[in-house]
């Protein structure tokens, strides 16, 4: 497959697989995995295409269970699923990319999940640049997640590397 097509599809499970299963007739377990074989004739896909796009993802964003046989998001999902991710102490800081239109409203009320489970903060300055960048000019804040952790606030890691948490209260946040 070229890179569009790849894209293509990936844009499409992103889509099934954290928002919008019913679309396809699929549904997800309570722990977000969906049937891989469904998947397929859902999407008119082979499984070879899907091998390839889960293989290729730049961020990684699907994983198939140890079977093979079930497929899930690592993150971001707006349906209600638990993917059960263990608590884990985070690194002392994390980041999260925004922009500035956004500012004066996080740095009021704190970081929110907004239609996702959780608020989504990168390990580095520069995937949370890339990730304020789909939205315009990124603007980057730095968390404080040492604080966070000893004040007793819970962090999950994704499959993928994201940093989850359920809020970011606005006194662990610096501009960078
Ligand atoms: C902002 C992509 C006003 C927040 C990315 C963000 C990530 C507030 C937007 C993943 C706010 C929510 C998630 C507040 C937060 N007032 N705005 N109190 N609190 N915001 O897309 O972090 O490519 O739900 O700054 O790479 O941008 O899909 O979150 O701008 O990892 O795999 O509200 O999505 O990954 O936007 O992105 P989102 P996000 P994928």
């Amino acid at each position: 497959m070229n890179e569009k097509e790849t894209i293509r599809i990936s844009k499409r499970l992103s889509r099934h697989l954290r928002h919008d299963p019913a679309a396809i007739g699929l549904t997800l377990s309570p722990d977000g995995w969906a049937p891989v074989e469904q998947l397929l004739r859902a999407l008119n896909i082979t499984r070879e295409q899907l091998d390839e796009v889960v293989e290729t993802n730049n961020k990684r964003r699907f994983a198939f269970d140890g079977t093979g046989t079930r497929i899930r998001a690592s993150q971001g999902h707006s349906v209600d699923v638990d993917l059960g991710l263990a608590d884990a102490v985070p690194p002392d800081v994390l980041y999260h990319g925004t922009v500035a239109k956004f500012l004066d409203a996080i740095l009021r009320e704190g970081l929110r999940p907004m239609n996702r489970h959780a608020v989504h903060l990168s390990a580095t300055v520069d995937t949370a640049r890339t990730v304020g960048a789909r939205r315009g000019k990124p603007v980057v804040l730095r968390v404080d997640a040492a604080a966070m952790a000893a004040a007793g606030h819970a962090f999950q890691v994704s499959a993928n590397g994201v940093w989850l948490t359920a809020a970011v209260p606005p006194e662990y946040l610096y501009r960078v």
